[in-house]
């Protein structure tokens, strides 16, 4: 697995004032939050581990310039060589996508070992909120997160994106959560963990990814952008230490056919739990969801962050506003 030699920590290309040094920042995102503009924090996993190359770059790169036409600038957060980076250049999001050189899925836990080995690290929805908390970001859009999966209570296979939204405070933008988990029980957890869940948009049924209603409802509705923003707003007043996640629901027209999807979730599940097991197992769901729909999933998978990313950047600019 890639450079097993023990690196010194480089010092970032920029770091922002009284922030560790261990973050390499860049101009533009260093730039943008010492103005206190509006900066929208994206994951990795997504890049590395979630999608196939090339469509992983394509939709990376589409994002960012959806973030930017918003008016807000896109941090894309992810492990080079053992440095957390916050902000990535077109050749660093390319050596990424490709996949040609090794890279650890990183959640929270992992970050020790892979910054301490230099290796390169696809940032998870946990590991991202953790870094954009340190550098001062506090919206984050990715698809989907990790949640409580089905059989949980034989596995206790439960994703540590559900312990971050419990203590650390970002918001996350997302297409709800998808249902190749138990929607119900990842609820529940958020619930105990803390952490407000809303739903924007028209109605306040609770997305599950591919679709537009899970089947439970949303314990909060927010109408616009700019209501998120002023929620988020009276969470920061609160100092609520705990995240936000904000469910952004599919677009009518990029819905997954409901039936096809969800039978090659089952066959996928049930296929994971003889196969795989630990931080394999999302990975090894969506690569096999992808193939049994013939590539369906990709294209709702792709719509669905672009129209997230959207959304998570008028709230950064409502934010942003509302402080200003
Ligand atoms: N869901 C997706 N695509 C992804 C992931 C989830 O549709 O790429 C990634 C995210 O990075 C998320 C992680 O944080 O998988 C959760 O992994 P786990 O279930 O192992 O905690
Ligand atoms: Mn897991």
């Amino acid at each position: 697995m890639g450079s097993q030699t023990l690196r010194p920590y480089t010092v970032g290309r920029y770091n922002l004032r009284n922030k560790s040094s261990i973050l390499a920042v860049s101009r533009e995102v260093e730039l943008a939050l010492s103005a206190q503009e509006p900066v929208v924090a994206l994951e990795s996993t997504i890049i590395t581990h979630g999608m196939p190359y090339p469509q992983n770059l394509e939709t990376a790169v589409e994002v960012e310039q959806i973030i930017r036409k918003e008016g807000a600038v896109p941090a894309t957060i992810a492990i080079l060589r053992g440095q957390v980076h916050v902000g990535l250049s077109a050749v660093e999001l390319e050596t990424l996508a490709e996949k040609k050189e090794p890279c650890v899925k990183t959640s929270r836990r992992d970050f020790p070992f892979v910054l301490a080995k230099g290796l390169n690290g696809g940032t998870t929805v946990s590991g991202t909120m953790l870094v954009a908390h340190h550098a001062g970001i506090p919206v984050f859009v990715t698809g989907g997160i990790g949640g409580v999966h089905r059989g949980a209570e034989n596995t206790l296979d439960i994703s540590a994106d559900l312990t971050e939204l419990g203590r650390t405070p970002v918001a996350v933008v997302s297409a709800g959560v998808k249902s190749i988990l138990d929607v119900e029980k990842t609820l529940e957890y958020l619930e105990t963990q803390g952490v407000c869940v809303s739903v924007l948009g028209s109605d306040n049924r609770f997305p599950d990814f591919f679709t537009r209603d899970s089947g439970c409802k949303a314990p909060c509705h927010v109408e616009t952008p700019l209501m998120a923003a002023h929620m988020m707003n009276k969470w920061q007043e609160m100092k609520i230490n705990s995240g936000m996640l904000i469910a952004v629901p599919i677009p009518e027209e990029h819905q997954a056919e409901g039936k096809l999807i969800k039978e090659a979730i089952d066959i996928a599940v049930k296929e994971a739990e003889l196969a795989v097991s630990g931080r394999e197992v999302t990975p090894f769901i969506l690569q096999r969801v992808f193939e049994i729909t013939g590539g369906q999933s990709l294209k709702s998978n792709i719509a669905l962050i672009k129209n997230n990313a959207k959304a998570g950047a008028q709230i950064a600019v409502e934010l942003a506003r509302l402080k200003s």
